[in-house]
C-alpha cells in the first residue's frame, strides 16, 4: 500500500503529520521563492526569508519523519536545530517589516535574544528531562519568559509602536496579523511541551509524549506557512498601491 511503501505506519497521526508537514513546507517554499519575482523590490528580501523559513523546516521534516518512523521517538535535537534557525528568521521578518518605520538592529537582537532563551530553556527541559514535573516546569517557565517578551514586543512594545507609526496600512494590519500568530499559533507549542513525561498534561490527563510531536507538527505548519502568507499579502497589497 501507498503509505506502507512510504514507511508511514497507517493510523499513526504523528507519522502522518510529519509527512504532511514535510510536503506542505516544501510546497510553500516553492510558492514563496517563485512569488518573490512578482513583488516590489523592497519586499523581495522578506519573501526570500519566508521561503527560507519553510525550506529549512522542509529539510528538517525530511529527517525528522524518518527518525520518528524508525525509532518511534521524538526527534528533539533535530526539532530544536530547526527552531533555532527558523524562529530568529521570524524575528527578522518583524524587523524587515518595521525597518522602513525606523526599526534599528538592536530591536532584532533583542528579539533574537529572547528566542534563544526560549529555545535553549525548552531544549534543556525536553532533552535533559528526568521525567519529573519539577524539571519540566522549571525550564518551561524560564522558556516562557522569552516567549512573553516576544509577545509583548509584538503587541505593545517596539514592533507594535513602529507599525502604528509607519503610515502604511498594509504594514499595520500585517504586523497585527503576525502578532496574532505569536499569541495563538505559538501558544500551541507549550501545550505540546506539557505532554512530555512529567509535564502537566502528561500527569493530569495521561497524554503521552508522542503527542508532543503532534502538537509541534500542527503548530509548525500553521505558523511557518501562515507567517509567510501574511508577509506575502502585505507585499502584494502594498506593491499594488505603489
Ligand atoms: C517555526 C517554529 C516556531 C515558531 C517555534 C516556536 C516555539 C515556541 C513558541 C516554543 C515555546 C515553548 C514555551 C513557551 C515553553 C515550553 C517550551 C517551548 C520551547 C515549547
Amino acid at each position: 500500500m501507498f503509505l506502507e511503501f512510504l514507511k508511514i505506519p497507517v493510523g499513526d497521526p504523528v507519522a502522518i503529520t510529519f509527512f504532511m508537514g514535510y510536503i506542505a513546507m516544501f510546497a510553500a517554499s516553492i510558492f514563496f521563492f517563485i512569488e518573490r519575482g512578482s513583488v516590489d523590490g523592497k519586499w523581495k528580501l522578506s519573501l526570500l526569508v519566508s521561503g527560507l523559513i519553510t525550506f529549512i523546516a522542509a529539510v528538517h521534516y525530511y529527517y525528522m519523519k524518518d527518525f520518528y518512523v524508525v525509532t518511534g521517538e521524538n526527534p528533539t535535537a533535530l526539532r530544536y536545530i530547526d527552531w533555532t534557525l527558523t524562529v530568529p528568521l521570524m524575528c527578522v521578518e518583524f524587523y524587515l517589516l518595521t525597518k522602513a518605520a525606523g526599526a534599528k538592529t538592536d530591536l532584532l537582537w533583542k528579539l533574537i535574544g529572547a528566542s534563544v532563551l526560549m529555545l535553549v530553556a525548552g531544549f534543556i527541559g525536553e532533552a535533559f528531562s528526568d521525567g519529573s514535573t519539577a524539571h519540566s516546569v522549571k525550564w518551561g517557565v524560564i522558556s516562557t519568559v522569552g516567549y512573553v517578551y516576544i509577545l509583548y514586543t509584538a503587541w505593545y512594545g517596539e514592533v507594535a509602536n513602529l507599525a502604528a507609526g509607519s503610515g502604511n496600512d498594509a504594514v499595520k494590519s500585517g504586523v497585527r496579523a503576525l502578532a496574532w500568530f505569536v499569541l495563538v499559533g505559538w501558544a500551541i507549542y507549550p501545550i505540546g511541551y506539557m505532554c512530555m513525561p512529567g509535564g502537566w498534561l502528561n500527569t493530569s490527563l495521561g497524554w503521552d509524549s508522542t503527542n508532543v510531536d503532534l502538537f509541534y507538527n500542527i503548530a509548525d505548519a500553521i505558523n511557518k506557512i501562515g507567517f509567510g502568507l501574511v508577509v506575502y499579502s502585505i507585499a502584494t497589497s502594498s506593491s499594488k498601491e505603489a
